[in-house]
């Protein structure tokens, strides 16, 4: 047993490596973290981890932690300055870049991983700050053709779907591998759950036996980037044996002719060769699925970052729904957000020109107002007079981890300005005119949005564990003295103050909003900054300095009016007037979490936000790419292998971590390629090897491994870090990625079909 110190005491927290954010109970001794469980209390793992949560420590604490401001000297070195002087100057050139280029000049990246979406309501500020629209982020890599795809279906990009994993006798999962990278409630457990239960199937359809496909039923091993022939015959196989469920078609969506029409025109045999999968069996797996009482879809990167992304969901999408698994438990369904982490894009408003903003270069216009990250580069290096000319990088590592590294490098550092947020000095931080030190995840008051649940939803505010590294600071903070210094906010607001400071608790702070609206109805040009007003006013009112949680307030409210009976269901007290308040105040209180809602099933068809409150599935752009496919001929079909460049492992997470010392194995984030395939290469396992993508060329370990296909090999995401200025510790995935090789509609990059040749090094020359 570990001896307890004085110091040592226990505390509530949560997991930040990935979405499903588990809650936590650490050990902390000494400034350190000495034990670290999954907390029981938790309302939504309720106990769960995985192996990756217990390496906390190599985050909190390592080598490249940033502690102070830095700014970059013409030699390249860094030299560290005051708060004042960096964010004085940063103020200064932004201000001279807005009057001589306009906003449009400016572009800010990232905004939040997986665990830190709380500073999202006060970075936002400096777009508006710029007068820009321009939010470039990782969702923008993966997840905008989804949303667009919702867009149409439901009637708003901000309708999210989720998936009932839990609940489902019949599950495809379809190009993600939750075993490792979970996204599913309590991932292990679920999958263990279904295994065990012989009257519930678990279908994998993947190029590779992933360690969820060994869990699996039925795994339909298909070839790279065909999945999108694979579901169009397996739907084609369900309209054409009648399996669809008409009753549910008939009173829930429109438009199911001229899907039947397109469908059943398709090739079927043709279609299933080509994914190169046993006709019967998928035969039998289209039947069951549409049999199924309670069927349910999942998806990921191995669908949205192939070969025909968006088609990809649209099929996805009309599995669940021509079989009528949507709205019901154990189905697909939406659900509600409290964080608004998505916007939406009027694509009317696009298609007239109007309000938003096509970048200069590409003419892209945002989805769910994010900008694809695959055209920043060109809209740094090739949009002449109009482009973009100054960068804020904040919770991103985008010279590791967009499409496209050398193009990164390239464009970063043409700009006249970049400005990188970070806890870490990471690849991208190095590249910078400025490094803004953030305090970690743990040493602030933290909260994620990634509350995709449903029927019941959750939200979890953590509080400080440590005290900020250095002179480090919060985000809310840092964005708040930036508008100060570039004078759109005053740095005091005495009767807020004033207020907030007097009002007593039990009145809710309902004063404090109702002082808050005239005074920003006086001043209009604040309204844009009001998370940073907030933060200023009532934050300093709040218990135990939650100052940053203070623009929780105004969602709370917005969120209690919004699903006023499923929040009282999940046992918050109030009337219309006191809700939101008394639900704000339980979520500063309750340490482990909590639920936030409690929605029957029907609320589904509540979050449609199309007016005749109907699923709409005709979308003529996915019909023609649909009748297009019998002529495809794939790129890069004469390249030897198809990279999926960016697997998710047991050791990996993203670029969280940085010090390797945090894997336990893969060290090299080696090649995995199959026996045969490295038997005519002649490459032995822990061979060195050269992978070239034509773009570019690394070298990688090779790693004989028989779960991939023959003519796949995989490099794992989230290697490449240089950390303590060292060389890059595993394969840089994206120096292989080229920035066009993408979905045409949304833009968001093919990473898991990249044609490579694989070369032994002494042939390389
Ligand atoms: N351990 C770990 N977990 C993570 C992360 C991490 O870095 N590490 N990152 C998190 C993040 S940000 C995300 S977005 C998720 C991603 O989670 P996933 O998408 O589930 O993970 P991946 O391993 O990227 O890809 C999933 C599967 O797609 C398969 N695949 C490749 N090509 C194709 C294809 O053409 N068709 C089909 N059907 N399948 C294909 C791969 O073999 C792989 O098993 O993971 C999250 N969880
Ligand atoms: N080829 C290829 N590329 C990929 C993928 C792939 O599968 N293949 N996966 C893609 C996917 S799905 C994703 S989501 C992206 C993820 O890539 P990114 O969006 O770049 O995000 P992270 O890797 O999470 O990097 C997070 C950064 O935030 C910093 N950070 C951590 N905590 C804080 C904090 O509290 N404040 C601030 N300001 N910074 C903090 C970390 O030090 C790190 O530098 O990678 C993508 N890149
Ligand atoms: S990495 Fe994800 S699944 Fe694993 S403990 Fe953290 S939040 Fe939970
Ligand atoms: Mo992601």
């Amino acid at each position: 047993m570990t001896a307890i110190s004085p110091t040592a005491r226990q505390e509530k927290t949560a997991c930040i490596l990935c979405s499903r954010n588990c809650g936590l109970v650490v050990d902390i001794d000494n400034g350190n973290f000495v034990k670290i469980r999954g907390d029981d209390d938790h309302p939504v793992s309720k106990g769960y981890i995985c192996q990756k949560a217990a390496r906390l420590q190599h985050y909190q604490q390592h080598a490249d932690r940033l502690q102070y401001p830095l700014k970059r000297q013409p030699d390249g070195s860094f030299v560290r300055v005051s708060w004042d002087e960096a964010l004085g100057d940063i103020a200064q050139k932004l201000l001279a870049i807005r009057k001589a280029h306009g906003g449009d000049a400016f572009a800010f990246v990232g905004g939040g991983g997986q665990g830190n979406h709380l500073g999202g309501a006060y970075n936002r500020q400096i777009l508006a700050a710029m007068k820009s629209r321009y939010a470039y982020n990782a969702l923008g890599q993966e997840k905008t053709g989804d949303f667009w795809l919702n867009g149409r279906y439901f009637g708003r990009q901000t309708c999210h779907t989720t998936e009932d994993v839990e609940h489902a006798d019949y599950v495809l999962f379809i190009g993600t591998n939750p075993y490792q990278a979970h996204g599913i409630h309590n991932a292990r457990d679920t999958l263990k759950a279904i295994k065990k239960d012989p009257d519930r199937t678990m279908v994998v359809i993947d190029p590779r036996r992933s360690e969820t496909a060994k869990q699996a039923d039925i795994h339909l091993q298909l070839k790279p980037g065909t999945d999108a022939f694979l579901m169009s015959a397996m739907l084609a196989i369900i309209v054409r044996e009648g399996l669809h469920d008409r009753e549910f078609l008939a009173q829930h969506c429109n438009g199911f002719d001229a899907v039947e029409k397109a469908l059943r025109e398709l090739p079927v045999e043709d279609y299933v060769a080509r994914a190169d999968v046993p006709l019967e069996l998928v035969t039998q797996v289209a039947r069951d699925f549409a049999k199924a009482r309670r069927g349910c879809v999942r998806i990921d990167l191995g669908l949205q970052q192939t070969l025909h992304t968006t088609l990809n969901g649209y099929l996805e999408k009309l599995l669940y729904l021509v079989t009528g698994n949507f709205g019901k438990q154990g189905g697909n369904n939406l659900h509600s957000f409290l964080l608004p982490i998505l916007g939406h894009t009027d694509e009317r408003q696009v298609r007239k020109g109007k309000s938003l903003k096509r970048t200069a270069y590409h003419g892209m216009h945002p989805i769910a107002g994010i900008y694809p990250p695959n055209i920043l580069p060109d809209e740094i290096l090739h949009a002449g007079e109009k482009r973009v000319r100054a960068v804020f990088v904040d919770s991103a590592n985008p010279a590791l981890t967009y499409a496209n590294t050398g193009a990164y490098e390239r464009a970063f550092q043409s700009l006249e300005l970049l400005v990188v947020i970070d806890v870490a000095l990471s690849e991208t931080a190095r590249l910078a005119h400025y490094v803004l030190p953030a305090a970690s995840q743990f040493e602030k008051w933290e909260a994620t949005g990634f509350n995709l649940e449903f029927p019941e939803n959750a939200f979890h505010l953590r509080h400080p564990l440590f005290p900020p590294l250095g002179e480090s600071l919060p985000e809310p903070e840092i964005y708040t003295r930036l508008l100060e210094k570039m004078g759109l906010i005053p740095t005091r607001f005495p009767l807020l103050e004033r207020i907030a400071r007097l009002e007593p608790a039990a009145s809710g702070h309902l004063g404090f909003m109702a002082a808050l609206g005239a005074t920003l109805a006086r001043h209009k040009e604040w309204i844009p900054f009001a998370a940073s007003i907030v933060y200023r006013t009532l934050g300093k009112a709040l218990p135990d300095n939650a100052a940053a949680a203070a623009p929780l307030l105004p969602l709370s409210i917005g969120y209690a009016n919004e699903h006023y009976a499923a929040v009282k269901r999940a046992g918050h007290k109030g009337n219309r007037l006191t809700l939101g308040s008394a639900f704000f105040k339980a979520i500063l209180d309750q340490r482990e979490g909590m639920v936030m809602s409690r929605h029957e099933m029907a609320d589904t068809w509540r979050f449609i936000k199309h007016k005749d409150g109907r699923v709409h599935l005709e979308i003529p752009e996915m019909l023609a790419e649909l009748r297009a496919l019998k002529d495809e001929v794939p790129p890069g079909a004469d390249a030897p292998f198809i990279l999926m460049a960016g697997e998710r492992r047991s050791y990996n997470a993203n670029q969280i971590y940085r010090d390797p010392a945090w894997r336990k194995v893969d060290p090299h984030g080696a090649l995995r390629m199959h026996p045969e395939d490295a038997a005519a290469l002649e490459l032995a396992d822990g061979d060195k090897a050269l992978c070239d993508s034509g773009l570019a060329a690394i070298e990688v370990v090779v790693e004989i491994d028989d779960s991939v296909r023959r003519g796949m090999v995989t490099l794992p995401h989230g290697y490449g870090q240089r950390y303590n200025g060292g060389a890059p510790a595993g394969p840089e995935i994206n120096r292989l990625t080229a920035s066009d090789h993408c979905d045409p509609l949304s833009r968001t990059p093919f990473h898991k079909y990249v044609p490579v040749h694989i070369r032994k090094p002494a042939a390389a020359n």
